[in-house]
């Protein structure tokens, strides 16, 4: 799904009323923020707005690829839960132009280290997975199960994407949205892998 202007206009403003701006109120690529009745309706929507930085400087939102993900590109997360379902939009800018990227929910908050985000966050939780072999079982590593966000970035370097799943996130046990390297695989034995994580967003989902 591609990114319409109304989205990065409300992530641009979050993003300065949230006050973590490293000096960089950009003026990037703030694109017609014409206003906001966006594609979504918000009942009462929790937002994230955070600005990627490297390891170490921020456990906010942290990047891991400065290519694919440059310091100073924008992640708005919002999350909104109606009648026992889950809506989750993601809001990017400053990516990496015209590039697929996979994105999931995750277990942990992001760390200096990709893989401190832990596994993906599953609804109905596969026995068969394990700290050391995540699940990959498409019974279980799917995006009805799972929250997946995979994306393509416009000419400008933004998107948008939305899932919705039919429950609710067990409270505490959904910490972060992950960027990763290419869009997510579906197949047996591969299902839910996308590549390196190239980026992580802390959000208590
Ligand atoms: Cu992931």
């Amino acid at each position: 799904m591609r990114t319409t202007p109304p989205a990065v206009g409300l992530a641009l403003t979050a993003v300065l009323i949230a006050g973590c701006a490293q000096g960089t109120p950009s003026t990037n690529d703030g694109s017609a923020a014409t206003d906001g009745a966006a594609a979504q309706p918000t009942a009462e929507p929790s937002v994230t707005a955070s600005i990627f930085l490297p390891p170490g400087e921020s456990t906010g939102a942290v990047t891991y690829d400065e290519i694919a993900v440059p310091e100073g590109a924008t992640a708005d997360v919002q999350v909104r839960v109606q009648d026992g379902s889950t809506f989750v939009q993601f809001t990017g800018t400053g990516l990496e132009a015209d590039r697929d990227f996979g994105a999931h929910v995750h277990t942990e908050p992001c760390g200096e280290d990709p893989a401190d985000s832990g596994p993906h966050y599953q609804n109905e939780v596969d026995p068969e997975a394990t700290e050391d072999e995540p699940s990959t079982d498409p019974a279980f590593a799917n995006p009805e199960n799972e929250v997946w966000l995979d994306m393509t970035t416009d000419t400008g370097g933004n998107a948008l994407v939305t899932s919705t799943v039919d429950w609710e996130f067990r409270e505490g046990e959904a910490n972060s949205l992950v960027l990763h390297d290419e869009h997510t695989s579906t197949h047996e034995g591969h299902a839910g892998t996308a590549g390196d994580r190239l980026a992580c967003v802390t959000v208590e989902f």
